[in-house]
């Protein structure tokens, strides 16, 4: 039986009082019921210290707050929890988010995000880890979302409209050879579901949004599927999604083994966005603001799609794989990106962790380098196999 799914505007009705405002003790409860199976970075955090600061808030605020961690509240197994309703949260909430942000990002001391895009082409080249990795998926994004707008998880379905057309009217004139697909009804770039699956299967489109329960809860998918929709180059190699977790992902897809060619595309596409005259929302301290936590600080994530057949063994124990590259500074995804499955071959995409508190190049060094340790245990493994083999045959 499928399970429902709920909004955030109806989720968020259980901590309030009988007057409509914020009820400490029925979110701390909930927290506590938690606590007895896993806890979020956003349960964590919740101490009294933040209870007492947030009651001196207006009570606008206050519904803000309940807003930013309404996902955490709701789901059990989500691992950060939060969800940023528009920049102005990452000061305002700043006593409850920044040791949440230090923790995730593992920031000792004092860091402020700075940028580097000098990446060089010709150094980071997969061949040198293996000759196979001739042709291989290489991607990288980054997010970002445009001042004067709310985040998506407090958007309107008019805002996001409105927003869209922004996006179209700069994808109209940037200077890229390309095309805008929306999946907003009567839109003139209107594509069909059977159009949207094609991209999907391609992976460049993102997932329908209602399928996912954080987006749910937190109201980043609410509205689907007004507002969002995709632009691609004609090659193919640039992308821009529009609505989906934040503003704008800007992604390249370079099909090579030179790492610094993706990044080398990627930083085209996102200068060319700039010069169109959007600006982009940026903390002092923290970088890029992004809705989820976990993206502050460059917004950028740079993968490739690699095969891992033997530390995998043929894909049945994924966990070998992300344990591995977690151990490395690594994160190992499906295919499909978050929570999708790898396959037989146990194809993954692998990206560095990091991103705050390193520059988008050293994103790029911290990838190379660990795919040279990746590769040496996955030729490691496959060595183990064969002996194994070897050896049963007598
Ligand atoms: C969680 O808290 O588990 C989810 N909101 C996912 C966090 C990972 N990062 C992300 O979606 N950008």
């Amino acid at each position: 039986m499928s399970q429902k799914i709920f909004e955030k505007k109806d989720l968020r009705k259980h901590y309030l009082d009988d007057q409509g405002n914020v009820d400490y003790i029925k979110i701390q409860a909930r927290w506590e019921e938690f606590k007895k199976n896993k806890v979020s970075l956003a349960n964590k955090h919740f101490t009294q210290q933040v209870v007492e600061k947030a009651k001196t808030l207006s009570q606008e605020d206050q519904q803000r707050l309940l807003d930013i961690m309404i996902e955490g509240l709701t789901y059990n197994d989500s691992s950060v929890g939060i969800a940023a309703t528009r920049p102005e949260d990452y000061d305002l909430f700043l006593f409850y988010l920044e040791p949440l942000i230090r923790e995730y990002h593992k920031i000792e001391g004092q860091t402020k995000q700075e940028h580097d895009w000098n990446i060089p082409v010709g150094e980071y080249v997969l061949t040198n880890i293996d000759p196979k990795l001739e042709k291989v998926s290489m991607r990288a994004r980054v997010a970002r979302n445009v001042v004067g707008y709310s985040l998506p998880s407090s958007m309107d379905k008019d805002e996001r409209i409105k927003f869209e057309n922004q996006m179209v009217e700069v994808f109209e004139k940037f200077g890229f050879p390309g095309k805008y697909h929306s999946l907003t009804p009567g839109h003139k770039n209107f594509i069909s579901d059977q159009e949207a699956d094609v991209l999907r299967n391609k992976h460049f489109l993102f997932i329908n949004m209602t399928h996912d329960n954080c987006l749910m809860s937190n109201g980043v998918a609410s509205d689907w599927p007004y507002g969002r929709g995709i632009w691609i180059s004609e090659d193919e190699t640039k992308m821009v999604w529009v609505g989906e977790e934040d503003h704008l992902r800007i992604i390249s897809i370079v099909q090579g083994n030179d790492l610094g060619k993706v990044d080398q595309s990627l930083n085209e596409l996102l200068t060319g966005i700039e010069k169109s005259g959007l600006k982009f929302a940026e903390h002092p301290t923290y970088g890029i603001i992004t809705t989820c936590p976990t993206n502050m600080g460059t917004g950028k994530r740079q993968s490739i799609l690699g095969k891992f057949p033997n530390i995998t063994k043929g894909g049945k124990d994924e966990a070998n794989l992300k344990n591995i590259a977690k151990s490395l500074g690594l994160q190992a995804r499906g295919i499909g990106g978050e929570h999708s499955n790898m396959d037989s071959e146990g194809t993954a995409d692998i990206s560095p962790s990091a991103r705050f508190g390193v520059t988008e190049a050293i994103v790029t060094k911290r990838l190379y380098e660990g795919l040279i340790k990746l590769y040496e245990i996955e030729r490691n493994e496959a060595n183990e196999k064969q002996r194994q083999n070897c050896c049963n045959t007598f």
